[in-house]
């Protein structure tokens, strides 16, 4: 009997690796080389990776297996059409199969719901007599003791980077509203025994060692057991971990013993209001800076995962995003667009909010826009990624990110790996369209960030937070800035305003300087503009009515209108002190904040 196994790859995609690009960087999955070390020794089994490879259709097989991600089924499932053609029977298994197994149904003759190590067998007997069913389902979760050896060999050669995967749990401990991991493998998160894992590190004898987990750390007890372990292997190492590994200093250490080089680190955004609204508030965005630093400080490369098309993102995010990366020396970023996967929270919430604006499983791939962002449009979501990817793998922002770590690399070999790996990327990149920031983008920018404040006398505090922090009721927006003023903006979702959110304390100084911004960017955005003085420590009135200065203010900014939120709230005393000297603006109206969030 002949088996051919198949991992498809739509190479129609402008996002498509070239062979060149497979060298360079990637690494299969092992969901493949798995399915093969089930097959009855037998059977005669084939592994074809499209990435690397073209399908011969004409092959003389009994059976073919299909692994599919959900972007590549559509390819996956043009491919079982031309078997089941010419009558080769098809099976089609992986995430997106146990996702949609109902929709995968109609384009194979059996389906394999679930982890495949128990029914792969059976349904190869099934298939030898003649019966084979159309769906096999695996209920139960394996405790991923004594598993087979990945089939390696039947991977093409010198094709990639490395094919030295290996996995050491599955699952995860989180549950991220947009990620299958736990929808799939159940928030059990199983591990491997150490020394099986060890053994087959052992007998790769490779010098470089890919764990393909979805959180190496996510077990810490048992993450210190294999890095101990791994430490007389003497191998360097790369994997995938959440941020929760950098507080852990003894873990931290032990990563870098065993001989961790780099690691893919899901941090998403850099917007804590985001990381609530997906369930991943184990993020710190507060925290970010420091832990990287951890990471760095052993010499460890990260490549981080961040997300573009969170609810509170806005034009904004892309420029932001690219400089925080920056600033923080991040040698290498996967950018992607939020995707609501089937199965997931994110996917639910989507349909019940009816955003779902593309069907077509081929742009679920991280890369293009298939919901209605909040904050912007679909077009401005989709250019602001890609000029986001330009921008980070621009010959500028690459020497900035990677070349300051020179002194704590270990081995200076592997910083000229780093440069290698962001040019590989960067073919990728200019391959792609360059993107754009939409005008907006820049005028919000312009109008945001941290304005120094000098006056200490006659702070007037803010009211409306002082009688909540009586009251207990101090919402996690509250944060614990300084003294300066800090302006963030955004469009709102609700009404055609920019709204501007106020932090800190504001002197008259900095209530000029923010005037001056917000006449900037009225005449560009040509929007009304609305101030949320809520979170506003302190200020004076002669602040107050410096912003609101009547005569620079309203000629400048007609026919468009300065609306206010929460500011008699919150500095009643201080307008009762304006209105004594006669200062106030009578143009100066407050809305209800319920009109622009
Ligand atoms: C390593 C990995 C990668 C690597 C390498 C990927 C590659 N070469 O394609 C990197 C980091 C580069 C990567 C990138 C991406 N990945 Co990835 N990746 C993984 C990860 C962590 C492990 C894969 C693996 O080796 N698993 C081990 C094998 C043994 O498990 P398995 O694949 O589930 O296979 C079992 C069963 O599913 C089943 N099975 C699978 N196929 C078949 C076929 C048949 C015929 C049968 C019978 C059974 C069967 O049997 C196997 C044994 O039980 C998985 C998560 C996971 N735990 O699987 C995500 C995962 C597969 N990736 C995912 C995604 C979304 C991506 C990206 C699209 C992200 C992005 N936007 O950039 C890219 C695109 C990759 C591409 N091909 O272009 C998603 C897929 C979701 C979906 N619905 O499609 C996953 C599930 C993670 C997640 N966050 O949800 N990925
Ligand atoms: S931490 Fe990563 S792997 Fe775990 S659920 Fe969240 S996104 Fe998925």
């Amino acid at each position: 009997m002949k088996v051919l196994l198949i991992n498809p790859e739509n190479k129609k995609s402008i996002y498509a690796y070239k062979p060149e690009d497979v060298k360079a960087f990637w690494f299969p999955k092992l969901s493949m080389p798995t399915i093969a070390a089930y097959t009855p020794p037998d059977v005669d089994v084939k592994i074809v990776d499209e990435c690397v490879q073209d399908i011969d259709f004409n092959a003389d097989v009994d059976l073919v297996g299909i692994s599919v991600m959900t972007f590549l089924s559509t390819r996956a499932y043009e491919i079982a059409a031309k078997f089941r053609a010419r009558g080769v029977k098809v099976v089609l298994g992986g995430i997106h199969v146990s996702m949609c197994p109902e929709e995968a149904r109609q384009h194979a003759d059996s389906v394999v719901v679930g982890e495949a190590e128990r029914t792969w067998p059976m349904l190869i007997e099934d298939f030898r007599r003649g019966e084979m069913k159309p769906m096999y389902v695996e209920k139960e979760l394996s405790n991923l003791e004594h598993l087979q050896t990945p089939r390696r060999d039947l991977l093409k050669p010198g094709a990639y980077w490395t094919t030295n995967c290996v996995q050491t749990s599955r699952g995860c401990p989180f549950d991220c509203d947009f990620c299958t991991v736990t929808v799939f493998g159940g928030n059990q998160f199983r591990l491997r025994p150490v020394d099986e894992v060890v053994e087959e590190v052992r007998q790769l004898n490779k010098k470089f060692v890919v764990f393909v987990d979805d959180n190496i750390a996510g077990h810490k007890a048992y993450a210190k057991q294999l890095f101990k372990a791994l430490i007389p292997l003497k191998i360097t190492w790369g994997s995938q971990a959440s941020l929760t590994m950098a507080r852990d200093p003894e873990l931290l250490e032990l990563a870098a013993k065993s001989g961790c080089t780099g690691l893919f680190i899901g941090v998403e955004t850099i917007s804590s209001d985001n990381l609530a609204s997906v369930n991943k508030r184990f993020n710190k965005v507060d925290k970010f800076r420091e832990e990287f630093k951890r990471f760095h400080d052993y010499g460890m490369q990260i490549m981080t995962g961040m997300i573009f098309g969170f609810d509170n993102d806005d034009d904004t995010v892309f420029e932001r995003t690219v400089e925080f990366l920056e600033s923080n020396r991040i040698e290498l970023t996967m950018f992607n667009i939020l995707t609501p996967l089937p199965g997931t929270n994110l996917h639910k919430q989507m349909e019940a909010e009816g955003r779902i604006i593309d069907r077509k499983w081929e742009n679920y791939d991280g890369r293009h826009v298939v919901f209605q962002p909040k904050l912007m449009s679909p077009e401005t979501l989709q250019e602001g990624f890609l000029w986001a990817y330009r921008k980070f793998f621009s010959v500028p922002s690459v020497f900035k990110r990677v070349l300051p770590s020179f002194w704590k690399v270990p081995r200076k070999k592997l910083i000229l790996e780093r440069l290698a790996v962001n040019y590989a990327f960067r073919r990728i990149v200019k391959r792609v369209p360059q993107g754009s920031l939409s005008p907006l983008a820049k005028t919000l920018k312009n109008l945001q960030g941290r304005l120094p404040a000098i006056e200490t006398e006659g702070l007037i505090p803010n009211a409306l937070s002082t009688m909540r922090e009586t009251i207990g009721n101090v919402s996690e927006q509250v944060s614990n800035v300084g003294n300066d003023l800090y302006v963030k903006v955004r469009k709102s979702a609700k009404v055609q305003a920019l709204l501007i959110e106020l932090d800190g304390t504001m002197d008259k100084i900095s209530a000029s300087e923010l005037k001056q911004r917000i006449i900037a960017a009225v005449e560009k955005s040509k929007m009304d503009i609305v101030i949320n003085f809520e979170n506003l420590k302190k200020t004076t009135p002669a602040a107050l009515s410096t912003l609101f200065d009547l005569g620079t203010l309203k000629d400048k900014v007609n026919p468009y209108k300065i609306k206010c939120t929460n500011l008699r709230a919150s500095f009643s005393e201080a307008i009762e002190k304006i209105n004594q000297s006669g200062l106030i603006n009578p143009l100066l109206f407050e809305i209800p904040a319920e009109e622009v969030y």
